[in-house]
């Protein structure tokens, strides 16, 4: 039998407040899996202000700060030099933001610490749309999801726009190391983690983070829609490492957009020609993806 190389200690307690099937939650607990207790985490507000806390009470077994949505890049660079000037040694600077505070509200800050070279990690765990404020569509909402504010009815289809790259806003910047992960394949997600641990200078992580009430789906399902969204191509595994790319999962041929789709609530107004022209985005993607690794 295949020995498993997640390490054991929780770091993510019990009595937390996220919903059944919360992927962001599991996503957490994994990146502290894989970073240990010599973390210090700074949390914008998001789903994930309200899991951890209420204050005086927390959920996590290392340091936490509270920030602005805006803030998460200048909150986790100036975290990293107060460590220094205290000479505070062997500390993974973590932020731990969602895609509304890291996409739209908070790119700029991410994107000065980016290129002022932090020594941190920023992790965008991606529910694809403001979901703590009630399933607002965001940059990373994608093109035909339904959210409270891209409704379905007469005109009107969901998202009109596509999905915001963000990993290409941060590959741009050329951090030390940019990696997709995804919580329905933990030893991939786990190994990444503490690659980019033992590494110095500015590093991402797209996390890939099912949301059950906000993507309309029975909440034992998050694991299996991660998978499904792998597997057909659509949120490939991937690492960047100082320009060059290595996609991590290679499963065979993928598996059809429509059954990830069909999964899913907020994309049950989606016809056959929706369906297709989504089909051809992932697969010229994947295309792309395949190129990029080739040529680097
Ligand atoms: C400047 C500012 N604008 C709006 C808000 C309200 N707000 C709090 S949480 C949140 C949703 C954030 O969405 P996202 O970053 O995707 O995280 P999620 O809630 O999906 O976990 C918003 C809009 C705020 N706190 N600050
Ligand atoms: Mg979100």
């Amino acid at each position: 039998m295949a020995k498993l190389t997640i390490p054991a200690p929780e770091l993510l307690r019990s009595g937390h407040s996220a919903c059944p099937g919360c992927a962001p939650a599991l996503a957490m607990r994994l990146m502290l899996k894989g970073l240990g207790p010599r973390t210090i985490v700074s949390i914008p507000a998001c789903c994930w202000t309200v899991i951890d806390t209420p204050y005086p009470t927390t959920a996590l077994g290392v340091a936490m700060l509270d920030n602005p949505i805006e803030s998460t890049g200048a909150s986790i660079s100036g975290l990293r030099a107060a460590a220094d000037a205290l000479g505070i040694e062997g500390v993974t600077v973590l932020g731990f933001a969602g895609d509304g505070g890291t996409a739209d509200i908070g790119l700029q800050a991410l994107s000065g610490m980016l290129e002022r070279r932090t020594n941190a990690i920023y992790a965008m765990y991606d529910n694809e749309a403001y979901m703590n404020t009630g399933v607002q569509r965001s940059g990373a909402t994608p093109e035909g999801a339904w959210t409270t504010t891209t409704p379905v009815g007469s005109g009107a289809r969901g998202k009109a726009e596509p999905k915001k790259d963000v990993m290409a806003i941060v590959l741009a910047h050329h951090p030390v190391y940019a990696a997709t992960v995804n919580p329905s394949f933990p030893e991939d997600f786990v190994r990444k983690v503490e690659k980019a641990r033992d590494l110095s200078g500015p590093r991402f992580f797209h996390i890939f983070a099912p949301c059950p009430p906000g993507w309309r789906f029975p909440s034992d399902q998050s694991v299996e829609i991660g998978k499904q969204a792998t597997d057909c191509g659509l949120f490939p595994l991937y690492e960047v490492e100082n320009g060059h790319y290595h996609i991590t999962r290679k499963g065979g041929a993928l598996k059809p957009v429509r059954d990830y789709l069909t999964a899913q609530g907020r994309f049950s107004h989606l016809g056959p020609a929706d369906v297709d022209r989504i089909q051809a985005q992932v697969t010229g993607e994947w295309s792309r993806l395949l190129r990029l690794e080739s040529e680097t």
